[in-house]
């Protein structure tokens, strides 16, 4: 009944993960199915006003169809198998094969069709969160529509009015279904396409789950206390990172789906929001931010020119954030002297190591057995060792000389010799290019600073 073939996408090889499910005979457009967790190449508008598509970490943007003047959609609501990271995957329900679901990229002026077929055991709806349309099409269940029931298809048809970013998820057994991972962007172009025009233009959603080590499915009922701290469903270093041209306009679009808020700070930059799921910023109402918070059920946009070339690390501010599945009621043992104890738990578990009395870094590179479909609390490794991370962490590498539109990963920064961090032997640091290292120090100009 549902075959899948590979295809050409509006010109766009989409590294041969994307399938389709037939539903055209049925005069429906066909339903789109990622079966890769990798972040796909953008999508190019073939026709309509021109703009530069955004791309989504570790997603894709879901293809359409034109009938009639109109801009077809076909989401599918169904049961995923999402890879959190390399070595863990989780029981999701998402959209189109993967958790989120594809972002849905359409111009300002632009009407809209969405089919949305139901493949979940029980009702789902969908909404458009900060979206301007008849209230028929908000998508809440018993207030605006009945739910969508398992098996059928219901149909959302607006007219786009304003650009921006948005996003869309269930408005149906919400709690179940967000803890689930069912959410996605709907990014709206504007139809001047000078206007607010970037060379780069990311999308990520912040979600949370609580799985436990070793498992597969989330704990629904989980208010507070998750264990893993997602952007579009993967944890570091199953992150992608952001590939970015020197010297291009960058604007990342974050969501928060959550529920909590989340500063997301990028080092090496200040920046600006240009943009909140309420629209756009008025030039004169930014303002400079090094973190932005972003609150529960919103997103930010912000903006930066990417002058200054380096890997530059960008996650959530939260520390426990960075952190992949770890117990919560572990005591703390800075200090305390484990030996002891250490020999005499050997005794019966010969594979028992204490941890924590220096601090946790030891986490960084060690190989512990861990339960199966479980990825370390902090990991991944860097061109000078362990990154001791998790869950919300990225980098952003500012390159010379990529080409626009290549998201291929770079590799680690060649830094221009002399400007790393090192141990101090005893040795004078020898002059730098930008001035003589002895009157730059503080302390030879009374604190002046002054430079040579
Ligand atoms: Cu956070």
């Amino acid at each position: 009944m549902l075959s899948r073939r590979q295809l050409l996408s509006a010109g766009a090889l989409l590294a041969g993960a994307t399938a389709w499910t037939k539903t055209s005979a049925m005069g429906l457009p066909d339903a789109a199915v990622m079966e890769s967790p990798d972040m796909q190449p953008p999508i190019f508008p073939t026709s309509g006003p021109d703009y530069q598509p955004v791309v989504t970490l570790n997603g894709w943007t879901l293809p359409h169809r034109m009938n009639n003047g109109v801009k077809e959609f076909h989401l599918v609501a169904e049961a995923v198998e999402r890879e959190l990271a390399p070595g863990s995957t989780a029981y999701l329900w998402g959209y189109n094969g993967q958790s989120p679901g594809p972002t849905i990229e359409a111009v300002e002026g632009d009407r809209v069709r969405i089919f949305v077929t139901n493949k979940l055991p029980e009702h789902t709806t969908v909404h458009w969160h900060g979206m301007i349309l008849p209230s028929g099409m908000d998508g809440v269940t018993g207030l605006t529509q009945p739910g969508i029931p398992p098996g059928k298809t219901f149909v959302y048809e607006f007219d786009l009015v304003k650009s921006g970013t948005f996003m869309y998820h269930p408005h149906a057994d919400e709690m179940v279904q967000m803890a689930m991972g069912m959410m996605g962007f709907f990014v709206i172009h504007p139809k001047d396409p000078k206007f607010m025009r970037v060379d780069r233009d990311f999308v990520f959603l912040l979600n949370a789950f609580d799985i436990e080590p070793g498992s597969y499915v989330p704990r629904i009922m989980e208010m507070t206390d998750f264990n893993l701290w997602a952007w579009n469903s993967r944890i570091f270093p199953g992150i992608s990172h952001l590939p970015v041209a020197k010297n291009d306009r960058v604007r990342v679009r974050v969501g928060n789906l959550t529920m909590t808020n989340h500063p997301i700070h990028m080092h090496g930059y200040d920046f600006e929001v240009t943009c909140t799921d309420g629209g756009w910023v008025r030039p004169e109402a930014r303002w400079p931010e090094v973190s932005i918070d972003i609150p529960v059920g919103a997103m930010r946009a912000y903006e930066f020119d990417a002058k200054y070339e380096g890997d530059w690390a960008i996650h959530c501010h939260k520390s426990h954030h960075t952190m992949n599945a770890m117990g919560h009621d572990v005591p703390t043992l800075i200090g305390v002297d484990n030996s002891k104890v250490t020999d005499k738990i050997r005794r019966v578990q010969p594979d028992y190591m204490a941890m924590g009395d220096r601090g946790m870094a030891d986490m960084g590179e060690m190989e512990m057995p861990l339960p199966d479909n479980t990825v370390p609390m902090m990991t991944g490794w860097g061109q000078f060792g362990p990154i001791e991370m998790g869950g919300m962490f990225s980098v952003v590498k500012v390159r010379e000389g990529l080409s626009a539109n290549d998201y291929a990963d770079p590799g680690w920064y060649k830094h221009p010799e002399g400007t790393v961090a090192y141990e101090w032997t005893g040795d004078v640091p020898a002059p730098t290019k930008s001035g003589d290292a002895k009157t730059m120090a503080p302390a030879a100009h009374g604190g002046h600073g002054k430079q040579g």
